[in-house]
């Protein structure tokens, strides 16, 4: 029975070393295959790739059996939607073609079951981070993207991967959770709240998974990431649940 709604965010693939991101990449691999069993829909928030963007003609080497799994599991019938993360916001159409992907760029409201959800990758949300917020809709523009593909990509990638090695060192390896009051998408999501009724918030992003109700009828849920949690999130219906995938 196809019925089970799959979330999952964070899988990084492309991070340095090779040989880690390689294992990584079948984890996931392996993840897809015993999904795709009672899969109807599968959403992918955010930060798949530590870099993606898609030129005219060329898209970055790499992640083929990745690509070939979700290949399977898309000609199976299995809807799947990408969420621009802030590692990967430069999806132009390729993921589409491809996969029949949808591709969302910011937040997703959904409702299934009779639950409403809100789901969004968690970049560039909630009080403070201006400096962030700025860059976002920076590289988010026509110019900067017009731009960054004038370079040629053996020069345009590599800036892109020191930079995203730099954000990484920045933040200095495996994140924390701050507590309630201290967390900036459990701030965002109260603030939500007060405009309009949500059942579930589902965020990727901060590396940290959760699972925190925050009134009787809302819970927030995150992600975590696949470098060292490997979590994800399961809708059958009348649950969800934040799981870690064993193999
Ligand atoms: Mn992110």
């Amino acid at each position: 029975m196809r019925d089970k709604i799959y979330f999952a965010s964070d899988f990084h693939l492309g991070v340095l070393p090779e040989a880690t991101s390689r294992a990584r990449e079948l984890r996931i691999v392996g993840w897809l295959d015993a999904i795709k069993h009672d899969a109807k829909e599968l959403f992918l928030v955010g930060d798949v790739f530590d870099f993606w963007f898609e030129y005219g003609t060329v898209v970055p080497k790499g992640f083929v059996r990745f690509f070939g799994k979700l290949a399977e599991l898309a000609d199976l019938g299995i809807q799947i939607t990408f969420f621009k993360g802030n590692h990967d916001m430069w999806m132009f159409g390729y993921l589409q073609k491809e996969l029949g992907a949808r591709i969302v760029d910011d937040e997703l409201l959904l409702e299934r079951d009779g639950k409403r959800f809100f789901i969004h990758h968690g970049d560039g949300l909630g009080p403070g981070d201006s400096k962030y917020k700025f860059l976002k809709s920076f590289f988010r523009s026509k110019l900067c993207q017009w731009l960054f593909a004038r370079l040629h990509p053996n020069l345009g990638i590599g800036i892109a991967q020191r930079w995203s090695q730099h954000s990484r060192a920045a933040s200095g390896g495996e994140e924390t959770f701050l507590g309630e009051d201290r967390e900036w998408l459990l701030q965002y999501a109260k603030e939500q709240l007060k405009d309009a009724n949500y059942d579930y918030f589902i965020f990727g992003h901060r590396h940290v998974p959760y699972d925190i109700r925050l009134c009787s009828a809302c819970r927030v849920i995150n992600l975590g990431e696949w470098i060292n949690h490997c979590t994800y999130a399961v809708w059958d219906g009348r649950e969800l649940t934040l799981k870690k995938w064993t193999p």
